[in-house]
């Protein structure tokens, strides 16, 4: 452990876990099984094409979340498409700027203009009365979302949606065996699209599930899934190419049999690491919203820098440089990312998503971070809390920013101390890591190990990699 600042690794000490530990490491047991299913997959001769394992996959899902439809989709982006093209939407759609920035892309990308309106400070998930300030003439749907586990307050969401003749429809990509009151994600409003990406609770490598009490509605994803093909030769519509496969469902059915071990180890997770944190003053997880039976999926909390005496960005780096991936998802929020900034989508006032895009942050947890990774991290959060002071001082003398693309592990501090590599805020805020490494290797410094190309490895068979000095 830590006893001197110097023993952190941003000031050149030790990492605290070589092996890198991340936020979103696939939740993956029994791989032997896992191998035999897809190899009795690859023997069956039927890859694609609604087989057997996507409809046991479906019809596993809807019995599970006890809703009439789940259609299965080869990711949740295009099964966001998919449902708002068969929702017939047009014009604008109001949804959090606090999301990852595929659901802003997913309804831009088919001509919906996302607007953004405001979260809730506790559960991070879209706040009714800022949907009912941005609601204007051209609005066509609301699109919740259900963030690090926590559900929207969809029943208020719903008079909403009623009061103005609207679609509501939530992605649910975070949400996988989250309940509120006892009723599973996957049953509220019009329809809700899961992710079952391979950082998700349950996944299928890649795919998405969207579910629906409409049958109609689900009738027409499927259709919209396969090309809108509807016999040997028909086509009723406009379709895309958004099936699932079989290796796919495959993963995806082998995942579900370990969904309430991984709850389990979800819920131990983070009740260790709310232990931990316990007496690290300025380091608060959020708090489970009353009334809900959340997955989990994410360790989700804020940092008062005012008693922390870091930013969360300082705090990032720090645990990054120690091999402890924690990530600050979403930053800079949809209404600020390139795209959107540009046209006058911040139609709505946004106080809450900027308050908490300056400090929010997440934790790995899931079945491969192991208790002994939470206890260390937590002696670790103590040593920063209690040393404070003295580590941003350090932090100012020697230049190292709290900034992500600056992240120390994807370069040897010390090398970059000793040729005084400067980074420039403007490299920082536009966050380019290939400028940032392409700047760094001119300066003679590579990036440590794990995070080479392996064209740079080849091409630095005599480098010291702990130095980055050949
Ligand atoms: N809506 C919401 C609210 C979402 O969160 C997402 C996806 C979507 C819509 C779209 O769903 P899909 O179309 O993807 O089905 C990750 C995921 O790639 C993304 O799916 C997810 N949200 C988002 C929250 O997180 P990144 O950019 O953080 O991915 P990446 O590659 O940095 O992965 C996170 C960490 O996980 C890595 O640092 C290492 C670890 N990892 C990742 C993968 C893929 C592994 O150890 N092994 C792996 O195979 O976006």
């Amino acid at each position: 452990m830590k006893s001197s600042i110097h023993d952190l690794r941003v000031f050149g000490g030790e990492t605290l876990f070589p092996a890198p530990v991340h936020v979103g490491q696939p939740n993956l047991l029994r791989r032997d099984t896992l191998e035999q299913r897809l190899s009795a997959v690859l023997s069956s001769g039927q890859l694609t094409n609604h087989g057997p394992q996507v409809r046991q996959l479906e019809e596993r899902l809807s019995s599970l979340l006890n809703v009439r439809n789940a259609v299965a989709v080869c990711n949740a982006t295009t099964g966001l498409q998919i449902l708002a093209k068969a929702l017939n939407l047009s014009g604008k759609i109001i949804m959090p700027s606090f999301t990852f920035i595929a659901t802003a892309h997913a309804m831009d990308w088919i001509g919906l203009t996302p607007v953004f309106a405001d979260i809730d400070p506790v559960t991070h998930t879209l706040c009714p009365s800022a949907v009912m300030r941005c609601m204007s003439a051209n609005t066509s749907a609301i699109l919740g979302v259900h963030v690090w586990g926590n559900l929207c307050d969809a029943e208020s969401l719903q008079e909403i949606a009623d009061a103005h003749s609207l679609p509501l429809i939530f992605d649910a990509c975070h949400a996988f065996g989250s309940a509120k009151s006892g009723r599973p994600a996957g049953q509220f409003g019009r329809a809700e699209v899961f992710s079952l990406h391979a950082t998700k609770l349950v996944h299928s490598l890649e795919g998405g599930i969207i579910t629906t009490n409409d049958d109609e509605l689900a009738a027409r994803c499927r259709r919209l899934r396969n090309f809108g093909i509807t016999g040997l030769t028909e086509v009723s519509d406009i379709g895309i190419n958004g099936k699932m496969h079989e290796l796919s469902a495959a993963a995806g059915l082998h995942s579900l049999e370990d969904l309430q071990t991984i709850l389990a180890v979800n819920l131990r997770n983070r009740l260790l690491w709310a232990e931990q944190l316990e007496n690290v003053s300025g380091l608060n997880l959020l708090p489970v919203p009353s009334g809900q039976q959340p997955n989990h999926q994410y360790v989700a909390g804020r940092v008062d820098s005012s008693k922390f005496g870091l930013t969360r960005d300082q705090l990032i780096t720090i645990l990054r440089s120690e091999g402890l991936f924690a990530r600050s998802y979403f930053v800079p929020g949809c209404h600020r990312s390139a795209p959107y900034c540009q046209h006058s989508v911040s139609e709505c006032e946004l106080p809450v998503t900027e308050m908490i895009l300056q400090d929010v942050f997440q934790l790995p947890t899931g079945l491969a971070v192991e208790h002994s990774v939470i206890l260390k991290t937590g002696q670790l959060l103590r040593f920063v809390e209690s040393h404070s002071r003295d580590i941003l001082e350090e932090m100012l003398k020697r230049s190292v920013l709290g900034h992500h693309p600056l992240d120390p592990v994807f370069f040897n501090l010390a090398a970059a101390e000793s040729r005084a590599v400067k980074v420039t805020a403007e490299q920082a805020a536009e966050g380019s890591l290939l400028e940032i490494r392409s700047h760094l290797r001119h300066a003679d410094v590579v990036p440590e190990p794990h995070l080479m190309t392996d064209a740079e490895r080849t091409a630095s068979p005599g480098l010291n990699l702990r130095t980055g000095v050949h």
